[in-house]
This record gives structure tokens, C-alpha cells and sequence, in this order.
């Protein structure tokens, strides 16, 4: 108020300096009330167009205070809401529930039961945020992508992997079709599969010890051939971040770290 305040005695002095002396009190009285009305006008101007409630002049500058320090409040939640646009966004392509179509051969009760559990958490996991931002943040030497990736981005793959169209039944079923077949034998693989069937063979030796997470992701690395990917045969420092291995050690740690 102090300042409009300020602003009227200068005009009541101005006014009264532009009259004759006689007549200086009358004038500056009448002078007032129109000015008055005048500032009142200006207030509610500046009341319009700042949106403020309540009185007098201090509204236009805390106004523009508070307009100030709105902006770094205001920002952060901008940020957040496009975020969840993002995220929104982004999870119409995941929407689609992933599934596992299944066949266990020469697995006896106990061993099905093993990897019946593994298999539930591989879909678990392959439904999860945590999963799909996982494989999009996957990196070789720092650039976002997989190692012989048919030249797809991280998403691309992820949507790949969603869609379970395997090159042998490409359907687009958002299910991941196996027939896995349990035999023993003393040698290093893990798991095994050819590009002409639809069978995986999957190693006793390493199977009866490994964790709920090394099998799923045994799994899903057999699975990935069945999708068109493959990797080096040599135990290449690449073959690890290609899509067989890169999403069996993504599967792996997820499983693992959740027990
Ligand atoms: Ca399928
Ligand atoms: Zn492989």
C-alpha cells in the first residue's frame, strides 16, 4: 500500500501545485477521489492478470515473487509428469502378458518341479518393468545396444522377445514355445539347441545345481536362437553381451537377487 500510497500524495501535490493557492485543498480533495478510483482500477488490473486474491498493492510484487518461485517447484513435477508419459508410453508395448508354452521330456517329478518354479520366475521377470529396463539399458562398450543384433535396437529387441514369434512358429503369441528334453552328460555345455528344431537340451550335470535363475536363463538363452540371435562359439569377451547371453545374465541376476 505504501508505494501507491507514495504515488497519490504526488499527484495531490501536483494537482494542488497546478491550482491557484485558494483553492489548493478543495481541488486536491476532488483530485483524490478520482485518483483514487484510478489506482483503484490499476489494482484491480494488476489483480486480474496475476490471479491473486486478496489486497492491495503488495499483490504485484509478491505476485511476481512467488511467480519466481513457483518455477524450480513447478519444474520438478514437469519433469515427473513427462516421466510418466514416457513410462505410459512405454508400457503399451509391454502390455501384452508374456507367457510360456512348455513341454518337459525325461524330467522325472522332482526335476519338472524345478524347473516348473524356474520357469514361473522367467515370466515373472520377462513381465517386469525391471526386466524390460534392463534389456534397454543394456550397453556394449558404452553404446546402448547388443552384440550381433540382427540390427535391431535394445527396444526392438524387447519387443522381439514379447512377441515370441520364433522363426519356426511365427506367430506373433507373445509366448515363449519349448520343448525342453533333460539328459546327463559329463562335458561343459550348459544346454544345447539346432535352428531346425524347436527342442532344447538341457544338461543334468549343470541343471541339478544350478539356481532357480541359471536355469531360467539357460532357458531363455536357448530360447533366443529359436528367435533368429545367436553369438561367437569361442569364448569371446563379445559373446557375452550378445542376446543370448546378455538377456540369460539379465534373467540370471533378477531371479537370483529376488530369492
Ligand atoms: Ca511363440
Ligand atoms: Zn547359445
Amino acid at each position: 500500500m505504501q508505494k501507491m500510497t507514495v504515488l497519490l500524495v504526488l499527484f495531490i501535490l501536483t494537482a494542488c501545485e497546478e491550482g491557484a493557492v485558494s483553492d489548493a485543498l478543495c481541488e486536491s480533495q476532488e483530485e483524490q477521489h478520482l485518483i483514487q478510483l484510478k489506482s483503484t482500477e490499476t489494482i484491480d488490473d494488476i489483480e486480474g492478470q496475476s490471479n491473486c486474491t486478496d489486497s492491495s498493492i503488495e499483490i504485484g510484487e509478491d505476485d511476481s515473487d512467488d511467480e519466481v518461485a513457483d518455477i524450480p517447484i513447478e519444474s520438478p513435477d514437469d519433469e515427473e509428469d513427462e516421466d510418466v508419459g514416457e513410462d505410459d508410453s512405454d508400457d503399451e508395448v509391454g502390455e501384452t502378458f508374456f507367457t510360456v508354452n512348455y513341454v518337459l521330456r525325461d524330467f522325472s517329478h522332482t526335476q519338472a518341479q524345478k524347473m516348473d518354479e524356474a520357469i514361473d520366475k522367467l515370466v515373472e521377470i520377462v513381465n517386469s518393468d525391471v526386466f524390460k529396463q534392463r534389456v534397454l539399458n543394456h550397453t556394449y562398450k558404452g553404446v546402448l545396444s547388443f552384440v550381433d543384433n540382427e540390427g535391431l535396437t535394445n527396444l526392438e529387441i524387447y519387443q522381439k522377445l514379447m512377441q515370441g514369434s520364433e522363426t519356426l512358429n511365427p506367430a506373433i503369441d507373445s509366448e515363449m514355445d519349448i520343448d525342453i528334453t533333460l539328459y546327463y552328460s559329463n562335458n561343459s555345455t550348459v544346454g544345447y539347441t539346432y535352428p531346425n528344431s524347436e527342442r532344447i537340451w538341457v544338461n543334468d550335470k549343470f541343471f541339478r545345481s544350478n539356481s532357480l535363475g541359471r536355469v531360467a536363463a539357460n532357458i531363455i538363452h536357448e530360447w533366443t536362437h529359436k528367435l533368429g540371435f545367436d553369438h561367437d562359439y569361442n569364448r569371446t569377451t563379445r559373446r557375452n553381451y550378445s542376446v543370448p547371453y546378455g538377456i540369460g545374465t539379465i534373467v540370471q541376476q533378477l531371479i537370483d537377487e529376488q530369492i
